[in-house]
């Protein structure tokens, strides 16, 4: 238990699953009232990142719920619209050429972690490997969080700061970060990048998001999307 969590008591452990469902349902309501969905949320990933310890970073989680990695089971799927579908292990994923980045990371509720070390697979890699179809415009990511999911465009994906996430300030990815791999764009807001991801999905459109169907912008652009502005 955290200090935050001990402080919490006397509300039991009943008495907090309930919070958690309310303050999942006052977080549909609120998103149905307004189109966008408030920064400021009451949902279980915040409530369950206020009790996790982590620098700058909050850990999020749609279900509570870490996925665990086991390197002997996990694939990466990479199908759909592709000429050459690929279910890739782990080992075959490091042993792809490897991308090093340093970039900076906001979440679309306001928080920020600068300086962030990333190294990854670039999507262009593997777009070599599967050879899309020209009928191929985006790609879904798959969690193994059932149901989170988001998607980018191929072009979106050609950034050059784009990658399948697979260390994180030098380390392999942890299980709270989506442990082993992660999509990673800093050049939009952090609900793109789906973590415990086990699938991509090549499609002729792009599909709506997880945090898409509650309100929030498809083009996530940082400063410039979900009703921020850069002017
Ligand atoms: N599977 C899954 N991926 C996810 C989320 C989530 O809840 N579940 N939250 C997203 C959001 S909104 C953010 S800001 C980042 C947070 O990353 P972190 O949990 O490593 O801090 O993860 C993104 N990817
Ligand atoms: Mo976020």
């Amino acid at each position: 238990m955290t200090d935050r969590a001990a402080q919490a008591r006397p509300l039991g452990r009943r008495a907090f699953l309930l919070l958690l469902a309310g303050g999942l349902s006052s977080f549909a309501w609120a998103s149905k009232v307004s189109g966008v969905a408030s920064p400021i949320t009451a949902s279980v990933s915040e409530i369950f990142a206020n009790l996790l310890p982590v620098s700058g970073w909050r850990i999020y989680t749609i279900s509570g719920s870490m996925p665990e990695f086991d390197a002997s089971s996990w694939r990466l799927e990479i199908d759909g619209l592709v000429r050459n579908p690929q279910s890739l292990s782990y080992a075959d994923l490091q042993a792809l050429p490897r991308a090093h980045q340093t970039s900076t990371f906001h979440c679309v509720t306001g928080w920020t972690v600068h300086n962030v070390r990333w190294s990854g697979v670039r999507f262009s890699h593997l777009f070599d490997l599967v050879e899309p179809l020209p009928t191929a415009k985006a790609v879904r990511f798959v969690s193994l969080e059932v149901p989170y999911d988001d998607s980018l465009t191929l072009e979106q994906l050609r950034l050059h700061d784009a990658m399948v996430g697979l260390e994180m300030d030098g380390t392999p990815l942890s299980r709270p970060h989506g442990s082993p791999a992660r999509v990673v764009l800093p050049e939009m807001y952090g609900y793109k990048g789906v973590k415990w991801l086990t699938r991509m999905e090549f499609l002729d459109h792009q599909p709506t998001g997880y945090w898409e169907n509650l309100g929030y912008d498809q083009d996530a652009w940082v400063g410039r999307s979900n009703g921020y502005s850069s002017a």
